[in-house]
């Protein structure tokens, strides 16, 4: 199921996804409840629906646990998405070789084709944490998301920060077609004397 093209869905599919650690539940119940949960590794997942406002979905989002035995459960959840988001741990620079790899795989699925994506680089919180910017290129995003909307967020699940903007983005990803984003884009680049080709640049540096 997909939300594109259509002007009021009543509720649409996110998938979270992320390694084990990334921070995926806690940035769950942080949005949800706005509380500091103290988590456990998720064994099996978590479902929770957001509220959006009236012109949007509310959101069913997926939280799928992600150590190593979990990931091969992660297709079963593919079917019905709508939007996929996916969270890295930024300070745990030893693990973005693995987290780059299992994001290009879920990628690579056929039923994923198309479907938006954003990246949330959790844990920005903590000093050392890596850039956005410096994600973007050590996942790879440019080359991988090739014909795919997506946007990279910096966010935090401890403090809140950045959390409502990722999910506001994955929902406007989810309400646009492509072609209508790199519009959007494409007005708001001239707007600021850019070319459409430096568009890439702009959104990992937001
Ligand atoms: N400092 C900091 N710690 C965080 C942040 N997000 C999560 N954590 C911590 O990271 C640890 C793992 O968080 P979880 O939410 O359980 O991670 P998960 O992605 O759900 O892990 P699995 O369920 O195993 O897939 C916990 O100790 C959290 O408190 C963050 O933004 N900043
Ligand atoms: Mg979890």
């Amino acid at each position: 199921m997909g939300v594109h093209g259509s002007k009021r869905q009543k509720q649409a599919q996110v998938l979270l996804l992320g390694l084990d650690g990334s921070g995926k539940t806690t940035l769950l119940y942080k949005l949800k409840y706005n509380e500091n949960v103290m988590t456990v590794p998720t064994v099996g997942f978590n479902v929770e629906t957001l509220e959006t406002d009236r012109s949007s979905p509310s959101l069913t989002v997926w939280d799928v646990g992600g150590q190593k035995r979990m990931r091969p459960h992660w297709k079963h959840h593919y079917t019905d998405t709508a939007g996929l988001v996916f969270v890295v741990d930024s300070w745990d620079q030893r693990r973005l070789d693995e987290a780059r790899k299992e994001l290009h795989r879920v990628l690579r699925y056929e039923s994923l084709g198309g479907i938006p994506l954003v990246v949330l680089a959790n844990k920005q919180d903590l000093h050392g944490s890596v850039s956005p910017e410096v994600l973007c290129r050590k996942l790879d995003l440019g080359a991988m998301c090739e014909g795919r909307a997506w946007f990279i967020q910096p966010c935090s699940a401890a403090t809140g920060m950045g959390l409502e903007e990722g999910f506001r983005r994955i929902i406007y990803l989810m309400k646009t077609p492509i072609k209508q984003t790199q519009e959007d884009i494409k007005v708001k680049m001239r707007s600021k004397g850019l070319s459409f080709t430096a568009m890439k640049v702009l959104i990992c540096s937001r």
